[in-house]
């Protein structure tokens, strides 16, 4: 089998048991990898309505056929579990150096199930695995814990780290790599912390064989070129995402006082225009020409590496209007390996309940000390930082119905930095995320503000569909970064075909779709097989959207329609496949060769 490893790493850490599973050739062309390949494992590994924290749960870290190769910003790989945070499937997509190495340890995934007793941390080198003590890595941060680990084992190794909110199992903890890749959002760092796996040091130094090599290399080298020159280019190296603060602001979509408003008038104090006048350099994953990671001093004078969505989060949504110190917040939350997305609707949700009276303390709007005091009080589960560490979902069950109408999230995932009461295709963007509201899947309302803005139309679906089966489908399986087809504009045809170069398969875009069905479906059918039930109401963007409005901008008093949302939501289930209650038909899942999973379901759901 060209392409891939054709086999997944597999330790048990209670056990202290390593070996190597098989896999067949037909997962690899079903699944392709990363995302698709992690779901398929998960499905199979996880024991029916394991805990999440338990040793049961399984925490996946899986290649793609072109991540980790010579190709544009292919450096990324994705980590997948059980969610703590929403007890169904979970991933994320991280750029790393550990991406190069294991696509050059001859396997395609590590599987880790079970618990270690005592802190520990995996050395793979190629086929040897070893655990070693993490004693006296427990309790550190994620940046000293990266550099003590290349000190011990090289500068070039890959390393994946918790801080201390994985260690201390906060729902909303990620991994870390290279101080500023965070990935992960529903909580895999805590899957991580779990088990007591401080990190994992990975070092590959075998090819994996190419079908085509020099076609391989050809489209590579054409592609970063077109990247180069491409005129949005040199824009996108000096801010990045960045650019989005302005964007939103005036757009009327930039999270606000924990999703109150989508304007905000300091904007410009942390606003891309802005970042460029501070910015001390630029960073990014392996394999880019694209780095789009903007380097900062902070507040207190240390490196800070800013995205759009972490800024907004902490900035913005917070009301803190001076970016050295969201640039604090923000690199604090990459030492702990907390997610900035879910920590600053956390923070916002715990503030608009004090301005409720519904808890005790009364914390203002941009008091930049005390929210600093409160992350470090979350990663460490301490006071009140143990209620917010379980996220805005738990939270609000714990305070009451009442609170429902403030709680920014879908399925138990905080809402990504985008506010949707003007926008209800990006809102049916959220509700039907395969991990909850997260807005990497499809970001439709980058058209939608253009044209149709307020429509509930059968068109807006289909694109999110069609979003869907890229960015969802093709990037997280390919697992290589989307951004140079979405920001500089390369050609999509180049995925495929340098697929095909790498694996000797004829794939075309197209079928992406049947691939991206085949994976969402899996995924669907996890967490309905995982919940014991399904209702579309899971499916429902957050309450705010659809019972408040905002109060400024040109869409002040536009909220979403609740009604035609629901038609959306049908007309997406009927393009998907599945009943009106958000469930895979029975024939869909033969269709997509998922009869595996047809028993499974049957006995809880009906699958007409
Ligand atoms: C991603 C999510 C995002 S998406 C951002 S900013 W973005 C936040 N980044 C965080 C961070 O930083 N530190 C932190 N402690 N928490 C953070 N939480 C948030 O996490 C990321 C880039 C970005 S920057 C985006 S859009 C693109 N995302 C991709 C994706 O999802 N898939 C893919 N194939 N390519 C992508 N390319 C871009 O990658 P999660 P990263 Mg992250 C510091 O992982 O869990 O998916 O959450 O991965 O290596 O940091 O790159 O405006
Ligand atoms: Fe990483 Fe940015 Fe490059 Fe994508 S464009 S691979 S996120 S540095």
């Amino acid at each position: 089998m060209k392409g891939w490893w054709g086999k997944a790493l597999f330790i048990d850490l209670g056990e202290r048991k390593i070996k190597f599973m098989s896999i067949d050739q037909d997962v690899y062309t079903n699944f392709i990898g990363g995302r698709g390949l992690a779901i398929k494992l998960l499905w199979d590994l996880v024991p029916l309505g394991a805990d999440p924290l338990s040793p049961k749960n399984v925490l996946i870290i899986a290649s793609g056929p072109l991540s980790g190769m010579p190709l544009p910003s292919s450096g990324k790989l994705v980590v997948a579990s059980k969610s703590p945070l929403t007890f169904g499937y979970g991933d994320g997509s991280l750029g790393t150096m550990a991406s190069h190495h294991l696509r050059r340890s001859g396997f395609d995934a590590i599987t880790i199930t079970g618990a270690s007793d005592k802190p520990v941390y995996l050395y793979i080198e190629n086929d040897k695995v070893q655990i070693f003590s993490a004693d006296d890595l427990w309790g550190k941060d994620t940046f000293e814990t990266e550099d003590k680990l290349k000190e011990r084992h090289g500068k070039d190794v890959g390393v994946l780290s918790i801080g201390k909110a994985g260690e201390n199992l906060v729902r909303y903890a990620t991994i870390t790599s290279l101080k500023g890749r965070s990935g992960g959002r529903p909580g895999i760092g805590a899957v991580m912390g779990s088990k007591k796996l401080k990190a994992i040091v990975i070092r590959g130094t075998k090819e994996p064989e190419i079908f085509d090599e020099k076609e391989l290399r050809r489209l590579s080298a054409e592609a970063y070129e077109k990247i180069l020159k491409d005129s949005n280019y040199k824009f996108w190296i000096s801010q990045g995402t960045m650019t989005t603060i302005a964007w939103s602001h005036k757009n009327s979509v930039l999270p606000t006082m924990n999703f109150k408003e989508g304007t905000w008038d300091s904007y410009e104090s942390i606003s891309g225009d802005f970042m460029e006048k501070i910015k001390v350099g630029r960073r990014g994953c392996p394999y880019c020409n694209m780095q789009c990671g903007n380097i900062i001093e902070d507040n207190t004078g240390e490196l800070s590496e800013l995205d759009y969505e972490n800024v907004a989060m902490l900035g913005s949504n917070l009301l803190i209007d001076d970016l050295r110190k969201v640039g604090e917040l923000n690199r604090l939350a990459d030492m702990f390996g907390l997610d900035t997305i879910s920590l600053g609707n956390s923070i916002g949700f715990y503030i608009e309940a004090g301005e409720k009276r519904m808890v005790g303390e009364k914390v203002e709007w941009g008091d930049f000390k005390r929210i600093r005091e409160l992350i470090e009080e979350v990663a460490e589960r301490r006071g009140i930082g143990n209620f917010i560490a379980d996220g805005v979902m738990r939270m609000s069950m714990n305070l009451g119905r009442e609170s429902e109408s403030f709680a920014m999230h879908v399925k138990g995932l905080e809402v990504s930095a985008y506010n949707c009461y003007s926008t209800p295709g990006m809102a049916l963007s959220y509700g039907v995320s395969p991990i909850g509201a997260h807005h990497k899947d499809s970001f439709v309302i980058a058209q939608e503000v253009l044209r149709d803005r307020l429509s509930y139309s059968r068109e807006k679906v289909e694109k999110v569909v069609a979003l869907q089966n890229m960015r969802g489908g093709m990037f997280e399986s390919l697992t290589t970064c989307r951004f140079p087809p979405y920001e500089v504009s390369l050609d999509l045809n180049y995925y495929p075909k340098m697929l095909n170069a790498a694996t000797g398969l004829s794939i075309t875009l197209d079928d992406f779709k049947i691939v991206t069905d085949r994976i969402y479906s899996l995924i669907r059918a996890f967490w309905i097989r995982e919940f014991g039930y399904w209702s579309r109401e899971l499916d429902l963007p957050p309450k705010r959207w659809t019972t408040q409005s905002m109060s400024k901008g040109p869409y002040a008093g536009v909220k979403i329609d609740i009604e035609k949302y629901d038609e959306m939501l049908s007309y997406y289930y009927e393009l998907r496949g599945w009943n009106d209650r958000g469930i895979p038909k029975r024939e869909t899942l033969n269709s997509l060769g998922l009869d595996f999973a047809i028993a499974p379901l049957e006995k809880i759901v009906s699958l007409k």
